[in-house]
Formats: structure tokens, C-alpha cells, sequence
């Protein structure tokens, strides 16, 4: 019988809202959306994801909240702490409470307050490097407050300017040691100093979205090409479908927060 790999990592998720179909829309026009379809796509997400070693913390569906499924943009977290962001969609802002108690358990929290917004879609960690996207979800003001809350946890945050695309992280996300997945009509991908850049197919614009688990990239199978120049680069990637998803703006980052289980000070008494 196949083992399950130890848990390595905890993913809070949170169950597809059922009015998902009204959900913000900003570069897609709306199509229809099949809700028992995104369900099942997002289990599917959600088994992928145990099978690469993450526990699953999932919080019940939020009815009202259209795009909650999308926890990726309510907070930032790190090895020392998470940071509960203010969502750049005014109807997006009710869904921090409940992943602030949810990640209270984990990690000390801080917060950004108004008039900031940030939406966790923009920020890409790569080390102890945090590139923020200046977006259309995330100001100026949002990136300063960043930079002071990690400035004494030795994280460095640097702003990024997107152009034509929701995200950072639809713009460009990381897929190895060293090396990033990146449309660089989205973004200027120079900025990345010493990091191999994989560049998407250039028919699969919104293909620069994966997330890496460990050596593994999850990745959408709506984007084969790319998909397939990721193996070409010896990246092991496991495809899956979210259509459904998709068609709501999300891709395969925004469905989890996932991070390494325990606190700093918790680690430091285990190392101690
Ligand atoms: C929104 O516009 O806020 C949602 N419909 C999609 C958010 C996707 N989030 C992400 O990629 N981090």
C-alpha cells in the first residue's frame, strides 16, 4: 500500500463559496462557472496537495464571500510570523477575520492596516528576498508597511511593478531552486538578478502561475506547453484541472497559504 510522505507542511484552505459565480473579475470576462465543478477540481487541489506531504486545514465555506476560496491574498506567512493583509477588493475584506484565528494558532500575527491594501497574490518570496507587486490590489503605502514589519525579521522588500495582469504571482512565481516561471509581458523579469528565468509558452499568457511543494510544481494542465517546458528544464511537475477556478481569476497559488508547521520560538526549542 502507497505511504502518505510525512507532513512537512500545513495548507490552510478554504472551501468553495457557493456564490464563487459572482466572484471579482478584473482582465476575464465572466463566463459561467460550475460550482460543483470548482468543488471537485478544488478537492482534487486539496488531495494533490496531501499527497506532497501537506496537512490540510480547511475552513467551511463562506456563502457571502464569493472569492474566499482564494486565501492565498489574505496573509503573507513566514518562518517568524504572518502578516494578515487588507485585501485591495472591498468585497474581499471580510474574509481576514477567520484566517487570522486560523493562523493565530501557527504564527504571531501582524497586520496591514488602512490606508494600505495588499493582496497576497503580490508577494513573492524567494529566500529572504519578498518582491511585492505594485498592482492595481496593492499600493505604495502597503509595501512601505511591509517593509517595516519584516525589516527586523532581516527580510528584504522590494517593490515590483506589474503591468496587465491581476498578480505578481500571475506575472511570475517560483519553480526551483534558483529558478522562477515568468511571463515577461507581465513583468520585467531582469529584476530577478542571478535566477533562471523559465518564460511561459507565449500562447499560455496566464501560464506563470505554480506553486512548488518541496521538488514538485503543481501546476494548471490547462497550460500543456509550458507545462512541458518545465520538464524540459528536469522539473518535475504534477498537472491539474481548475477550470473552474480559472474562469474566477484564481489559479494554483491563491487556493492555499502553505507553511512550514510550528513557530520560530517553537523551533528554536526543539533545535535547543
Ligand atoms: C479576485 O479578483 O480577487 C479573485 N476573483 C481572484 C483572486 C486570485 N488570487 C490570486 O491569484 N492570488
Amino acid at each position: 500500500m502507497p505511504t502518505e510522505p510525512e507532513e512537512t507542511y500545513i495548507a490552510l484552505m478554504r472551501a468553495v463559496s457557493s456564490s464563487m459565480a459572482s466572484c471579482e473579475l478584473t482582465h476575464l470576462p465572466r463566463t459561467m462557472i460550475d460550482v460543483d465543478l470548482a468543488r471537485r477540481q478544488h478537492f482534487g487541489y486539496e488531495r494533490t496537495l496531501r499527497e506532497l506531504g501537506c496537512h490540510i486545514e480547511k475552513l467551511p465555506e463562506e456563502p457571502e464571500l464569493a472569492d474566499s476560496v482564494f486565501v492565498e491574498d489574505t496573509a503573507i506567512v513566514l518562518d517568524e510570523l504572518a502578516v494578515i493583509t487588507r485585501p485591495g477588493a472591498q468585497s474581499r475584506r471580510a474574509e481576514t477575520p477567520t484566517i487570522a484565528t486560523a493562523l493565530g494558532a501557527h504564527r504571531v500575527l501582524a497586520r496591514i492596516e488602512p490606508p494600505a491594501t495588499l493582496d497576497g497574490g503580490d508577494v513573492l518570496r524567494v529566500d529572504r528576498t519578498l518582491y511585492v507587486g505594485a498592482s492595481a490590489r496593492t499600493n505604495r503605502v502597503a509595501i512601505e508597511q511591509l517593509r517595516v514589519i519584516l525589516d527586523p525579521f532581516g527580510y528584504h522588500v522590494l517593490n515590483i511593478q506589474v503591468k496587465n495582469c491581476l498578480h505578481l504571482k500571475s506575472a511570475v512565481t517560483r519553480v526551483g531552486a534558483g529558478m522562477l516561471l515568468a511571463n515577461p509581458r507581465y513583468v520585467d523579469s531582469r529584476r530577478f538578478n542571478g535566477m533562471e528565468i523559465v518564460e511561459v509558452d507565449e500562447t499560455e499568457p496566464l501560464g506563470a502561475n505554480a506553486v512548488l511543494i518541496a521538488d514538485t510544481v503543481v501546476y494548471p494542465a490547462s497550460h500543456a506547453r509550458t507545462a512541458a517546458r518545465l520538464r524540459t528544464h528536469g522539473i518535475s511537475v504534477r498537472t491539474i484541472d481548475l477550470s473552474e477556478i480559472e474562469k474566477a481569476e484564481g489559479g494554483v497559488t491563491c487556493c492555499s497559504l502553505i507553511f512550514a508547521r510550528g513557530d520560530q520560538s517553537e523551533r528554536e526549542r526543539t533545535r535547543s
